[in-house]
């Protein structure tokens, strides 16, 4: 794949966030369309509350999907809603150019007036995310990133903290962690994301990591986000889906940052000598993100193996919850 390509992907992401901000910013706020209850229809995926969708999330995808199909007809498409549908319900990941759009993460968010909410445009080839565009319209806040490219916020390259001003966290107790509570509330998933909360935070001497804080923004997006900008070390969050952090990943990949499968050892019974970090697989539900990390002087690699080392440190602490992967494989 060129990097013209590439660009040429990254630039129709763009124009096509741009183009749904409007919106994007009409639903949030209830103008226009959006703005009595049976326009902005507020359903539920799971039945428990904690899942919900509006018709802003259809109009946004539907809205994408049909400049994206117009311009790229032999591209494949999942998106969150179409996904959730069963249009696409059995959709088969494959090597093929794939474009995986959340056309609101963080909804939330979203229908509560909380602004960390967003649209997230990504293309993955070979399975790989090679162009993220997140747009975080009540935020005025425009991420984008292609391939060996660089990651940019509102045309500024990020990370936006930087050296020296951005620091190496000596351990886990420098460290802000942002993590998800998601919408699994089943007494099993909420009592081990929750033991695994507890030992994230708890002191050192009961055996905790004792981080220096914990934080929910309620969204992939926003967290990630956050992690590339700079000013949160890592995210951690088990069940979120492919589209919530299609986009992201590149962004913060190509921020300096690095990405982890999640999937947790605390308890797993997995020897001392096999736990190994594996690479992320955007289908797997399982993500731990951490961001840049300067080199420290004289000592070159040192951010890589300081990136590793804290990401272990989280995997030992929490344990797994076992989703079933996204898509069909
Ligand atoms: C959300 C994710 C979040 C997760 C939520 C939900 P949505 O996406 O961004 O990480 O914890 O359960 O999946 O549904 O707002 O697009």
């Amino acid at each position: 794949m060129s990097a013209e390509q590439l660009k040429e992907y990254l630039n129709t992401a763009i124009a096509l966030a741009k183009e749904v901000g409007p919106a994007f910013k009409d639903g949030f706020w209830r103008r226009g369309q959006f703005s009595t209850d049976s326009e902005f229809a507020v359903g539920d995926k799971t039945g428990n509350g904690a899942d919900c969708v509006t018709e802003v999330d259809r109009f946004i995808e539907r809205t994408i999907f049909t400049r994206l199909r117009g311009i790229y007809p032999a591209h494949r498409f999942v998106g969150e809603e179409t996904a959730a549908e069963g249009a696409d319900g059995d959709y088969r990941v494959t090597d093929d150019p794939t474009w995986v759009v959340d056309p609101v993460d963080g909804t939330n968010n979203f229908v509560h007036h909380f602004p960390y909410t967003g649209v997230s445009i990504g293309l993955t080839i070979n399975r790989e995310p090679v162009v993220g565009v997140v747009y975080l319209p009540i935020l005025d806040e425009l991420y984008t990133a292609a391939r060996g490219q660089g990651a940019f916020l509102n045309g500024q390259p990020l990370p936006l903290i930087r050296p020296p001003v951005l620091t190496t966290p000596g351990s886990l107790a420098e460290c802000s962690v942002l993590c998800e509570h998601g919408s699994d509330r089943s007494e099993s998933a909420m009592r081990s994301r929750l033991a695994s909360f507890t030992r994230l935070l708890l002191d050192k001497s009961h055996g905790g990591g004792c981080i220096q804080n914990l934080r929910v923004t309620g969204g992939a997006c926003p967290d990630i986000t956050l992690v590339a900008k700079g000013v949160a070390e890592m995210y951690w969050e088990l069940g979120p889906h492919a589209w919530d952090f299609a986009a992201a990943v590149t962004i913060l990949i190509e921020a300096g940052g690095a990405v982890f499968d999640g999937a947790g050892w605390w308890g797993s019974g997995v020897p001392e000598e096999e736990r190994t970090l594996k690479p992320l697989n955007i289908w797997n539900r399982k993500i731990l993100a951490i961001r840049f990390i300067p080199d420290l002087p004289g000592r070159p690699g040192s951010g890589r193996e300081t990136q590793k080392r804290l990401a272990r440190e989280v995997l030992e602490l929490v344990e797994d919850i076992p989703y079933p992967p996204d898509g069909v494989h």
